[in-house]
């Protein structure tokens, strides 16, 4: 959707300068060209040499492969883009943005597509399979062209383009056909009011509620142009854990003033509300959705809303869970209460994004059961604008999880998937964990319901039951650090949600080559090792945190650091001695029929699976099951050793990634390399400290030492009980 044309500046302040030369025939010019790339190069490398991250992949780094680059100016020395209308002006920016650094010279515009090499036009007739989003584009040895059905869809094009050009791809000979799998791709911010962000390790929230809607920060722009430049057109600007104060007029001109930014970039914005704000800003007594003033009082809410944002895309709930208001207050359903904001949306076309993750205070049953038993009986109860979200796993975005027993169990029901970006449980923004992988293991995974095939990515996309709304969403882990996400390597983490919700067949692999391109480096042997790197990464934080289906072990609510003897907490599950149940006869949680049974919520080929830890994979071992310590492993090593070895080996993974690093010194900008080598540093510290705490832990129930050769803890247990963090970040 097009909005009004900007009336603020789209300039982003990472602009270089760049030449005016406007050269006709490349060829006939060539050591010109060369020349001049080679001049502009040093100019553009010297104002990049303390690259602070701020440009994230779209720093438009000097294409140095000269035959590469000379083709490139050949087909994009003259510009026609379609379109007067703010999106077009977006795509003109970034093209004059992108161009002059990539390359070396200026792009020239000219107002007619005969005229031009490159040529960026919605096509004259609907191309049906394109739909609204999706792209075509073709590239011959001078001219390249991007069509579309739709302005957005042409700037996805764009960056689309250009990512092939960052990317080195030979575009001479291209004929390529995109269109998003899943339909509504989003980032959940969980920032409050006062810029505090809830899970938030990079900083103050970027939304500034102080100070809009007057004052419009260039900030604003550019989280918009990365978004776009992944296919990201949706965003939660504010906390489930929500303030009721978002729905009272004052805020929502504030929400205005982002959607008005935002909707060049196709993105629409979303609002988490709180079920309560009938009694809290509309004065009434109750928020009883089966109570008829509160259904008019949301849907004179919504028309208001309307008014303002005329694409407004809906309400993100999170209700009867952690102490949250919802339906459940006034004895009604889920379905009842997501039902009543649908209706009251239905009429704009918004959508009600309906959280599953739920543990309610006084069910008996065991926390990862919790939304399956809630969820799944009501089945088929939700109005057709409504989507359940759930969380990957089970319990709660725990360094490795089994995926969530709620894919495939309501065919009825669109499932909007929520991932997790910010590293709440995997090391916050110093530990490098690559979440590409954790995405592709989830989506990837296969539910069985209806067959071998019926994988997780299916149900999400709407593929497997036939449903059109399909959302893909993650927690953001962005904030006011200037290099956006705390961690060069956690803009890794946003980049791969967008383009896995994009296109869920690509793999985590491509895309850390995609990224590592873009952002740190294109020679291929630097390259290969960062990639390397970033596909072991998550695997040496399981092994240091939480490794054969361990979890939720960390400290008490900051979650910083290792606190499995926390036994101290009101409710049971809230406890990690409720959930490794170390003692002397082992460790490990039952979640088979002699135990929680967590497994019958899975459907039977994954039942026949996990109820037997002989076919349980060793990465899920003690999810499913409470072992002893000298329990036989497949390799033959008992249940001790094996952990401690995991534990062991998630350290010497980092000790690696820190090899690697420091290797590529010189050869990665050095701004960026400093960055990361600090937070290695850290990373190493803390996960010494995972492996010692948990390990020592460990041994007063298994009695066993630790293998001779190994180097012994630095610390007693008692030294690592005693470590207090309470300006921890990001607490909720
Ligand atoms: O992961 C837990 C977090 C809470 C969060 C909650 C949720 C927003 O510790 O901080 O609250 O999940 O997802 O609602």
């Amino acid at each position: 959707m097009v909005g009004p044309r900007n009336k603020w500046q789209i300039v982003a302040d990472q602009s270089e300068s760049s030449s005016m030369l406007k050269a006709r025939s490349f060829r006939k010019y060539q050591w010109l060209v060369a020349l001049l790339g080679f001049v502009l190069h040093s100019q553009v490398f010297a104002t990049v040499s303390q690259d602070d991250g701020y440009r994230l992949w779209l720093n438009y780094r000097f294409i140095t492969n000269p035959t590469l680059r000379l083709t490139y100016l050949e087909q994009t020395s003259h510009i026609y883009v379609a379109g007067n209308s703010a999106t077009s002006d977006v795509i003109r920016h970034e093209l004059q943005l992108a161009l002059p650094t990539m390359l070396g010279l200026n792009p020239v515009f000219v107002s007619q597509a005969n005229a031009a090499t490159l040529v960026i036009e919605t096509g004259t007739s609907v191309i049906s399979e394109l739909g609204d989003e999706g792209f075509h584009i073709v590239g011959k040895a001078k001219s390249l062209r991007v069509t579309a059905n739709t302005q957005v869809a042409l700037l996805y094009g764009t960056f689309a383009l250009l990512r092939s050009m960052q990317t080195g791809q030979d575009l001479a000979n291209l004929d390529v056909r995109e269109q998003p799998k899943v339909q509504r791709r989003m980032l959940n911010h969980w920032d409050d009011l006062d810029r505090h962000t809830e899970r938030g390790y990079a900083g103050q929230s970027i939304f500034d509620w102080h100070k809009l809607p007057v004052y419009k920060e260039q900030r604003y722009i550019n989280y918009a142009r990365a978004n776009a430049s992944i296919g990201i057109n949706g965003i939660v600007p504010n906390n489930v854990n929500a303030n009721a104060l978002i729905l009272t007029p004052s805020y929502l001109l504030k929400v205005q003033a982002l959607a008005d930014m935002f909707r060049p970039y196709g993105i629409k914005v979303y609002l988490s509300i709180k079920f309560s704000s009938p009694q809290q800003i509309g004065g009434l007594t109750t928020s009883d959705p089966a109570d008829p003033q509160v259904q008019q009082w949301w849907q004179d809410k919504a028309k208001e809303i309307y008014q303002l944002i005329p694409d407004f895309g809906g309400f993100l709930v999170k209700a009867n869970s952690e102490g949250q208001p919802g339906p459940g207050d006034y004895g009604r359903s889920h379905a009842m209460g997501a039902n009543m904001l649908a209706k009251a949306l239905k009429p704009f076309g918004g959508i009600v994004l309906w959280r599953a993750f739920v543990y309610a205070p006084d069910d008996e049953h065991e926390r990862s059961l919790q939304a399956y038993n809630e969820f799944a009986p009501l089945d088929g109860q939700f109005a057709d604008n409504v989507t359940v979200q759930v969380k990957n796993g089970p319990i709660d975005f725990q360094p490795r999880e089994p995926f969530s027993p709620l894919f495939g169990a309501m065919p009825n029901t669109p499932l909007a998937m929520e991932f997790q970006v910010t590293q709440e449980y995997l090391g916050f923004s110093t530990h490098l964990a690559y979440l590409g992988t954790v995405f592709e293991e989830v989506l990837d995974a296969d539910t069985w319901v209806k067959g071998q095939g019926s994988t997780v990515a299916k149900v999400v996309d709407g593929s497997l039951e036939g449903h059109d709304l399909s959302v893909m969403a993650g927690v953001a882990n962005i904030g006011m650090d200037r290099n956006w996400t705390g961690h060069i390597f956690a803009q890794a983490n946003w980049y791969a949600l967008g383009r896995l919700a994009w296109d869920h067949q690509l793999s985590a692999k491509d895309i850390a080559n995609e990224w590592v391109a873009m952002t740190l480096s294109q020679t291929p042997q630097v390259q290969q090792p960062i990639v390397t790197m970033m596909m072991a990464s998550r695997e040496h934080v399981v092994n240091y945190m939480t490794p054969l289906g361990l979890h939720h072990l960390m400290a008490t609510g900051h979650h910083y650091g290792p606190g499995p003897w926390v036994d101290n907490l009101s409710r049971a599950d809230w406890n990690p001695v409720y959930y490794h149940r170390a003692d002397t006869q082992g460790i490990g949680i039952d979640r088979t029929a002699t135990g929680t049974n967590g497994v019958a919520q899975y459907s039977a080929h994954w039942q026949a699976i996990f109820a037997d830890p002989a076919k349980t994979p060793d990465e899920l071992l003690l999810w499913f099951h409470h072992l002893p310590w000298n329990y036989p492993m497949r390799s033959g090593k008992t249940l001790w050793l094996t952990l401690v070895e995991r534990y062991y080996a998630g350290v010497e993974g980092v000790e690696q990634m820190q090899q690697t690093w420091q290797r590529l010194a010189g050869q990665i900008n050095a701004g960026q390399h400093h960055q990361v080598t600090m937070a290695l540093a850290i990373q190493l510290q803390e996960a010494k400290w995972w492996r010692d705490a948990c390990v020592l832990y460990f041994q007063q129930f298994a009695k066993q030492p630790i293998p001779e050769g190994l180097p012994q803890p630095e610390h007693s247990l008692e030294y690592y009980q005693r470590l207090a963090f309470p300006y921890a970040p990001g607490q909720g």
